[in-house]
């Protein structure tokens, strides 16, 4: 079936280069719609909320995983990659979903998440017994050695998982230890192994003909193991590495193959890498056409800077605004003529961006969700929106460790707590940046549980539903969601904002994040005041922009030389 859809006909389906011009929408399943009162989001509820993305104006959904899972990391443990999972809803479902999204000209990407298996998937199962000729498809090692199996502190290395203080697991039956660098529900594939990444490659063939138009690929940097980590090639400095800390010396040349055995780019599908740890430098790689691997990255950079380097999780620092928007420059100039860049500030593993880098109290909440948007979609590169950003949705005001799912929140917690770290501290922590934040179910309306379920909801709805909701936003001209629609429909209609080249102006000032886009003779400048105050805006270091043309602007003051508290404009500049 995949030569069927090579050719003229993938060419008019997904022309060359479609998504460059794209937004990307992502749909948290669990989260964003029930159908049948279980409390949990499925298919046929993302279904039948289709048209509402059709207005919203996004070209493509990325589905979080919904395969066959024991969601011990919500769906990215996965047991069965050619099912999906009942709590979902069924392949038939998926299937539909897929033919509704295309009948409204919106393209699917599905996650994939290959750096690892559930320990429930057979692969994995077989790879238990010694003489199976799985057992080299994850990583088995014995203790240290001169250890005694099993006992505390004989694990291969002293790693701890990214959910989990060791990643190490034993296995009584066998006398060895498994590596799940995330926890021990996610044993790590070992891509060394050629049947392995043959395997993963034929499961990708299998969804391209079921019509999928492209993958997002969980930390896919580390299917190639970072020197270290699996103790077969220490580091010499004895350094030892975090998982955070990059990808294995192999990570481009399985990226090519995979591109190659799958036929991402002679499909043109969507492919773009989850890579914490990422440089400027392995993007430039990773994303260069010419290479032929992925078309764009997740950097983590930006949304690691409010982290003590090297420091617990729960240590954090404020985040000037000079470091988010120079990082930001860094990455749009380090790709600006190789590669291309993914723009996001929220997805389903970060704090709600209007909570962490705006202001969510109810004076600024629909302003700084607005200006935030408009400098993250005017820069370069593809856009993601994750569910909710587009109300404005805000962290939730959880204050008890009951009220928290994520098997990331509460692996903290326990560590935290274990290692007498004070309550109240990792308490602050979860409070702004726990990943439940973003996985509170997506407000609708006004109704019980915000629109989002008949049932008790597998985790607490927002309390400021009954103002913050779909459906209050599409009878309000200003809405938050009505600037997103602006936003989008402003990406498709002028190449400037797609393909401009970007310069950073006033680059120290630490409330105004100004920047222009330049495409041959159009120019844009983008004015945006990221605090709570007026700002001034120093004309004398800006473009001459008085009498320039107001694209879209969030709730202007009038004056031509501040801007209000949050208030965000972009002009057309005159060239003449
Ligand atoms: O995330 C990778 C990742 O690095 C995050 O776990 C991040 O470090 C963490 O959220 C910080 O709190 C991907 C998925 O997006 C995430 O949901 C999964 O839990 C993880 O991989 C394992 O599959």
């Amino acid at each position: 079936m995949t030569d069927h859809l090579l050719g003229e006909e993938a060419r008019v389906l997904r022309p060359d280069g479609w998504w460059r011009s794209a937004v990307v929408y992502q749909i948290y399943p669990r989260s964003f719609q029930d159908s049948d009162g279980d409390g949990i989001g499925d298919i046929p509820g993302i279904t039948s909320r289709l048209d509402y993305l059709a207005e919203l104006g996004v070209d493509v959904i990325w589905l979080s995983p919904v395969y066959r899972s024991p969601q011990c990391d919500n769906g990215y443990d996965i047991s069965d990659y050619r099912d999906v999972d009942p709590l979902f809803g069924t392949l038939a479902d998926l299937e539909t979903l897929i033919a509704a999204a295309h009948e409204r000209g919106i393209r699917l990407v599905m996650d994939l998440v290959v750096n690892h298996t559930s320990d429930e998937h057979p692969w994995f199962i077989e790879s238990r017994d010694p003489a199976s000729p799985k057992r080299d498809w994850y990583f088995w090692r014995p203790a240290r050695p001169g250890a005694e199996p099993g006992a505390a502190g004989s694990e291969p290395n002293d790693r701890p998982a990214a959910f989990a203080p060791s990643a190490w697991t034993y296995d009584p039956v066998s006398g060895e230890y498994y590596l799940g660098i995330f926890s021990p529900g996610q044993p790590d594939l070992n891509w060394e192994n050629p049947e392995v990444r043959q395997a993963v490659y034929a499961m990708m063939r299998w969804w391209v003909d079921r019509g999928v138009d492209g993958f997002r690929m969980d930390v896919i940097n580390l299917i190639s193991k970072p020197i270290g980590f699996t103790t077969d090639a220490l580091d010499p400095s004895g350094v030892e590495p975090t998982y955070e800390g990059g990808s294995g010396p192999r990570l481009d040349e399985f990226l090519a193959e995979m591109n190659r055995e799958v036929r991402l780019d002679d499909l043109n599908l969507l492919t773009v890498g989850e890579m914490p740890g990422s440089t400027v430098e392995t993007a430039i790689r990773a994303t260069d056409p010419g290479r032929h691997e992925l078309n764009m990255v997740f950097t983590f950079e930006h949304v690691m800077l409010d982290r003590v380097p090297g420091g617990q999780r729960w240590d954090l620092v404020d985040l000037p605004l000079p470091v988010l928007k120079n990082n930001l420059a860094h990455w749009q100039l380090g790709l600006a003529d190789v590669g291309w860049n993914s723009l996001y500030f929220d997805n389903h593993d970060q704090a709600r961006a209007v909570s962490r880098f705006g202001d969510d109290s109810p004076e600024h909440r629909v302003a700084s969700a607005k200006t935030l948007a408009t400098v993250l979609h005017l820069h370069k590169g593809t856009p993601y929106v994750y569910q909710g950003e587009e109300l404005g949705m805000t962290n939730a005001p959880f204050t008890t460790i009951e009220q928290y799912r994520d098997i990331s929140a509460l692996n903290v917690y326990a560590a935290a707590t274990a290692g007498g770290v004070p309550t109240e501290r990792v308490m602050h922590f979860l409070e702004t940046r726990s990943r439940d934040h973003a996985r509170t179910p997506m407000q609708w309306d006004a109704t019980d549980a915000a629109g989002f379920t008949t049932a008790t909801p597998w985790i607490e709805v927002n309390p400021n539903y009954p103002t913050i909701n779909a459906a209050a936003a599409s009878e309000d001209a200003d809405s938050v969601f009505a600037h997103f629609q602006k936003l989008i429909a402003l990406r498709h209609d002028n190449a400037v904002v797609r393909e401009g080249r970007f310069e950073l102006l006033l680059p120290e000032h630490d409330r105004l994040w100004a920047f222009t886009r330049t495409l041959d003779d159009e120019r844009l400048l983008v004015l945006a005041n990221c605090s709570s105050r007026p700002a001034d805006l120093p004309l004398e270091d800006l473009p001459d922009h008085v009498d320039a043309e107001l694209l879209l602007g969030t709730h202007l003051n009038g004056r031509p030389d501040s801007l209000a508290p949050w208030e965000s404009r972009i002009l057309r500049l005159d060239q003449s």
